[in-house]
Parts: C-alpha cells; structure tokens; sequence
C-alpha cells in the first residue's frame, strides 16, 4: 500500500495504491496528507492531481476502519480534504472505475472532477447505516440542488460517467482522466464547493425547505425499521441550507460518528464482509473453476425460465430442454416480456436485449447438450423424475460437464447415484424468482469435486448471485431453518393466536411478510407436500394444512389460504384476515386437544419464530451444514428478508445476548414442549458467555 507521486508539467500526480479497491484507509490517508501539505507548500507546483492504480480510483474509506477508535493521531480522509481546503493549489480528480463514498467526497473536495467513460460514482454509505462523513453531504448540495443531492445519497445510486458529466458532478470524461486533468489543471483556477451556497430546487423559496425536509422524512422507513441513517443524513443535508459550510460539517461529523457506533450499522457492516466471505471456503483456495461457455437447464417452467434468464444476463448461452410445446411458447413471452420492460426501464439497450433473448435457445433433444460445461436441472420435485433426467444428461453430457439440481429438498447424493459422475453432481438452489431473487444455494454432495463447487460459485458470481455454501441436508440452510419458523407460527395460531396477529408481529420485527402470507404466496399445497415428505421435520399438531389442502385453498395462487384474498383488492395479493380460518384452526385445535392460550404477547410471537431460527442455526452449523454464522445471516437477510439492520438471525442472537436467547428456548422447552431442545453449539456458547460472530468452524462435514 502506498501513494505514488510524480510531477507532470507543474502538476503533482498522486496515485492511491491499496489493493484491491485503493481503500482510502487510516493508513493510506496518513501516507496522503503529507504528500498533499507538500505539494501545497511546492512553489514549483500549480495544482494537483488524484487518481487510482490498477484502474480504480477508490472504493472509498476502508470499512474494516471503522471498528477502530480513531485516536487524535489517526489520520482520515477529512484531514486530506482538510489540507486540500488550506491549499492555494488546484486540485483534480481523475477518476476510472470507482469513486465510492469517501472517494467521491475526495473529489468534490477537488476544484476539477474528470471521468474516463467507466467512471462510476457513489455514496454507497447508507447501506452500511451510515452517511458520507467526510463532507459529502455538505458539499454535493452545492454542485446539485438538494432533492437531487438527497435522492443520490439515499438511494445509493451508481451514477454513470455519462450521467455524473450531465450533472455537472464530472466536468469532463476522456479516456485518458490524468492527462485531461493535468490540462484542466493548466487553464483552471481554484473553485472549491464549500465557498458556494446548497442549491435549492429550481422554483423552491427557502421558505419551503422545512416543507422538502419533512416529505424526506417521510419518505424513509422509520428510525428503528432501517431508517436510522437516513433520517440523519436528511438531518446533515438540511444543515447544509440552514447552516455555515464549518457548521454543516461539523453537523455532519457528529451525525456521522453517531452512526458509526450504531447497532444498526455495525449490523450492515457485518452483513457487507459477512456477504465477501461466503466464497471463502476451505480446500476450495487451489480448485479449478472451469469457465462455462455452454449451459443448459432442463425443465422450461416458471423456475427453469428464471435460471435460463440468469445465465443469459451473466452472458453465458443457454439451452433450455421443454418437451412441451406451450410451455416453450410460455417461457419465450417470459423472456421476451421482461427483457423488453428492461429496454422500457432503460435498464438495457435494445441490442443489449435482444443480444441476450437470443441467447436463450429451446429444443426437446438431450442430444444437444453433449458441449455443456454446466446443466442445471429445474423439472417437477420428484426423486424418480430427477434421477431419470441425471442418467440421461449422463449419457449425453461430455466427460467433465457439470450436473447441477435446482432441488430444494432433494437429497444430492441420491440424486448423484443416478450418474457415474457424482464427482460432477451438487445442488444449485435458486430462489423464486430465480432472475430476480440474489441468493443461490449451491450444495455439495459427498463426492462433489471442489472444482466443481469452485466452477459453481464463479458462476453464481457472474450472474452476481449471493452464493452460500451449503451441506447436503433436507432443507439445506434456508429452508431448513424456515421450517421450524413455521413450526413455530403454526403452533402459535393452533394455540389461538390468529394468522394475522402472527404476521403483524412479524411485521413489525422487520420482515416485509408474515409467515402465514408466506406460506400462501408459496403455496399450502408446498407445506402440505414437505409435511408429507418429512413429518419429522414439518410437523403439525393439528390437522390445519390437511384441511385447508383439502378444501382446495393453497394461498394467493387459489384466492384464498390462509387469508382470503380479492382481486379487487392489491389485484388479489394482499391477505385479507379470514375469520373461517381462525374458526377452522380453533376446531381442528380442540379435536388435537391443543390448550388455547388468550394472552400470547408479541414478544413471545416474535421470540418463538426468531429464536427457532437461532436454534435451527446453530444446528446446521454443527452438523458442517453451514459453514458459518455469517452464512447464514446471509441467507435470511437476502433470501427470506431477515432485517438487514438485524443483521441477520445470528448476528441478531448475538446482540440479543446468547446466554438470554438460551434461557428462553429452555423456558419454551418446559412449557411448550420437547421440541424446543436447544442446540449443543447454542448451549456451549451460552454456558462460556460466547457469541456466534467468535465461532470458527471445526473441519465442517462437508469439507
Ligand atoms: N473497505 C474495506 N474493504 C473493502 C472495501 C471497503 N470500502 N470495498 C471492498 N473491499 C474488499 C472486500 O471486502 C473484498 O475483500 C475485496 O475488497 C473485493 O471486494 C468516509 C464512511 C469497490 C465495487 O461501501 O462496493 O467511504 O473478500 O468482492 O466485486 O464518507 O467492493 O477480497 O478480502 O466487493 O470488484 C464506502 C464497498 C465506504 C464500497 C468492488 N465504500 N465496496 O467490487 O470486489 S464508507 C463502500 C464495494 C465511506 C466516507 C464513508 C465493492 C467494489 P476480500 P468485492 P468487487
């Protein structure tokens, strides 16, 4: 790590050297501000320029940071911009690839902001529940107008060379940023943002501002459900109006170092590396990922449409096995349906589009996937039909090509014995809609090859899939936690508390569903079918999911489950509370002899449904089903809406305080039942007065 400097026509270049992303660290800003105090105290030197090795300018402050207490002599990215504030000299930006959060504040701390045309600038600061602390929300309100500012701010957008040069954030793109800046340098002069007033919108008298502020306010989640950020960086960009540029800054820091302390943003911090170090996975450091060229998915229904968009979006051409001529016909309207609300969202290109609808082809021949490098197969869950398609991708698929399941309660290794490759057979779990939902699951059989499983998460990479390793286990890790969720919300209506007060409880903890409106998005007939398939794990004490089969209310997708639901109503989508269902759960409680309970807090809602995940949690990583805890927070924050300023059900079991979440489970244990046995690990992490962040993983039974 390092800043390299050269001089240029009486232009000081200072490239930020910090693999991999140049993070402008407290070590790296310590190395710059000497280098910036020198070149302004250079009388030989007019301006000067910053700009990124290996072609990135930065990807902002280094986020490990911020877990260190900065000491008065740590040096940050303020103190650089602070020095540039002092300088008489002229500085400029030249920036490639990214300038993120403290990046880009370097940059409007500059007089001069030049861009190559892959230039990509953001504050991606609100999602870790922070906002720019180093004068971001100061000074971007005095090259933008304040809604505008705002809006960047906190959406996290990305903004394009194109779009930053159209909003004077860039002055001019080339493909050569030093050089043009060196130039600009030559012929500027200095212009620093925090000599200029914020902009109001055009048309908005500054009598209006308290009225902009409170709609912003408005417009975000509350303080305690994912709000906490925002609301405070409406609070800085309002100081920017109201305030002296010294005092919007100070009103800033102090904002800033408020939420840098937050739970909610040490949250979203540990989500952010808890997401980096998925792919980290031991023995997996020397594999050989093969690149995948050719794939194929077989089965063109709802899920095997989805995957077949993922891999075209990832660029890889795919051929999509449907023997059923309407199912084809269904699948291409699909395909060509969404690609062209992408060119409507000018989200793509119409040649973009239509490069890769061209990519997705279809046939009823096995015998043409003979080139694939990677079959996912996506047909209907049944271990005869998979194992039957596996045997015949057997027979066709070159040596070495991978043969991926779309199951998600499949056993793997089972699936495997249908082929003489199970070195070559693991589980690509997608989630629905698989084109849109990140999350993928990829399992690994017994014999399943770390080439295999590297080949795998390259390409889960490619589609920009969060890809989480899991065991071969029924359920894998998502669903397999889920179910004792549902146990949980299941029992609890059969004790009396109805569907909707269970959901609202939910709700209000921070998921964007209840169980219950889950379950009937997903379908009761899916519970019905894994109540069947594994009783031991999806057990009912009552009848309620037979009934409610039996009577033919799946969910959303018959009009009613356990809501009824009205087309009228959010076009047939939105739970309507049912009183026959409550009634229904009532009768088939009795004749369970299931004790009815009035007074069920919403605590105890929330405890029994989350804490069942801990302990299923907990579970897997012992069985070496989950590699780590952060795995799975991964999977609830991105695959089921875990609040991510939760962190995730284990980050959450930490904050709550282990030993609290045990003594719970051992209370429900007496008064709920056997079922609340808690885990070894959860119990071992309790008595030592442990957390799950501290768990490293013995040799897991995957491995
Ligand atoms: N700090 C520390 N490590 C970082 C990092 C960062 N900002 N960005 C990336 N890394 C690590 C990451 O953990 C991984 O490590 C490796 O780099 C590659 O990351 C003061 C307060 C830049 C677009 O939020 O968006 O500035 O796993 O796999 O896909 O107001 O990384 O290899 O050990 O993501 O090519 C604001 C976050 C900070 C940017 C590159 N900046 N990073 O994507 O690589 S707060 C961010 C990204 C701030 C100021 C505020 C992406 C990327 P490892 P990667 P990538």
């Amino acid at each position: 790590m390092n800043v390299g400097t050269s001089d240029r026509g009486g232009v000081r270049i200072l490239t930020l050297e910090n693999p991999p992303v140049n993070a402008l660290s407290f070590a790296l800003c310590a190395q710059l501000l000497p280098l910036v105090e020198a070149a302004s105290a250079d009388e030989r030197i007019k301006g000067v320029v910053f700009t990124g090795a290996s072609g990135i300018f930065s990807g902002g402050a280094d986020v490990n940071d911020f877990s260190t207490e900065p000491t008065p002599e740590t040096k940050t990215i303020r103190d650089v911009i602070d020095a540039i504030e002092r300088s008489e000299k002229i500085f400029a930006a030249a920036i490639d690839t990214n300038a993120l959060g403290g990046a880009f504040e370097l940059a409007l701390a500059c007089d001069y902001r030049i861009g190559t045309p892959r230039a990509r600038l953001s504050f991606p600061e609100i999602q870790l529940g922070l906002l720019p602390g180093a004068g971001g929300t100061q000074r971007l309100p005095r090259l933008v107008d304040v809604q505008e500012a705002l809006q960047i701010m906190l959406k996290a957008t990305r903004l394009t060379a194109e779009e930053a040069l159209a909003k004077g954030i860039l002055d001019r793109v080339g493909d050569d940023a030093v050089e043009t800046a060196i130039a600009v340098i030559g012929d500027g002069r200095k212009r620093r943002l925090s000599e200029r007033k914020a902009i109001l919108p055009k048309g908005v008298v500054p009598q209006a501002l308290p009225f902009i502020v409170s709609q912003a306010h408005k417009m975000v989640p509350p303080e305690g459900k994912g709000g906490y950020a925002a609301h405070k960086l409406v609070d800085a960009v309002e100081a920017a109006v109201t305030l002296s540029f010294k005092h919007g800054l100070a009103r800033e820091f102090r904002l800033f170092d408020e939420l840098v302390r937050s739970k909610p943003s040490m949250a979203l911090r540990h989500v952010f590396f808890a997401e980096r170090a998925l792919s980290k996975i031991p023995g997996l450091a020397g594999a050989h990922a093969t690149n995948v060229a050719q794939a194929a998915v077989i089965g063109g229904g709802t899920m095997g449409t989805g995957i077949a968009i993922c891999f075209a979006d990832a660029g890889i051409a795919v051929t999509v096995v449907e023997p059923v001529d309407e199912q084809v016909e269904r699948a291409k309207q699909t395909i060509f349906g969404m690609y062209a609300h992408q060119v409507q969202r000018g989200r793509l290109t119409q040649e973009e589009a239509w490069t890769r609808g061209r990519s997705v082809r279809f046939t009823d021949d096995y015998g043409e996937l003979k080139e694939c490098d990677l079959v996912v197969e996506a047909v209907f869950e049944s271990m005869d039909v998979k194992k039957d398609v596996f045997a015949k991708l057997d027979a066709v698929v070159k040596p070495g090509g991978l043969l991926a399941s779309n199951t998600s309660t499949l056993d793997i290794d089972e699936i495997a014995t249908a082929t003489k490759r199970p070195a070559q057979v693991l589980g690509m779990h997608f989630f629905a809609p698989a084109n849109i939902m990140k999350l993928l699951e990829i399992v690994r059989g017994k014999a399943t090859s770390t080439d295999a499983l590297a080949t795998a998460f390259a390409v889960g990479k490619k589609m920009r899939k969060v890809a989480v390793l899991s065991g071969n286990a029924f359920g894998f890790i998502g669903n397999r936690m889920l179910f004792d969720y549902a146990r949980e919300a299941v029992f609890l209506a059969e004790e009396g508390v109805p569907p909707y007060r269970v959901d609202a409880a939910m709700k209000a903890f921070g998921f964007p569903m209840g169980p219950f409106a889950m379950f009937d998005l997903s379908g009761v007939d899916v519970s019905w079918h894994i109540a069947r398939a594994r009783p031991d794990v999806m057990t009912g004490r009552t009848k309620i999911v037979d009934r409610l089969y039996e009577m033919k209310r799946l969910g959303q997708k018959t009009g009613a489950g356990y809501y009824r639901y009205d087309k009228s109503k959010g076009g047939g989508r939105e739970p309507i509370r049912d009183a026959s269902v409550e009634a229904l759960f009532a009768q088939e409680a009795e004749r369970a002899g299931v004790a009815q309970r009035s007074n069920v807090s919403d605590d105890e809602i929330v405890q029994r449904c989350v804490y069942a995940l801990i302990n299923q949690g907990a579970a897997l990583l012992e069985q070496g089903i989950a590699l780590r805890p952060g795995d799975e927070d991964i999977v609830y924050v991105y695959g089921y809406g875990f609040p991510p300023h939760d962190g995730g059900p284990m980050w959450y079991a930490d904050e709550v305080g282990v030993k609290s979440v045990y003594d719970a489970i051992l209370h429900f244990r007496e008064t709920l039942g056997a079922h609340w046995q808690p885990a070894r690990l959860l119990e071992e992490i309790a008595r030592s007065g442990g957390t799950f962040a501290a768990y490293e993983a013995k040799e897991p039974a995957h491995a």
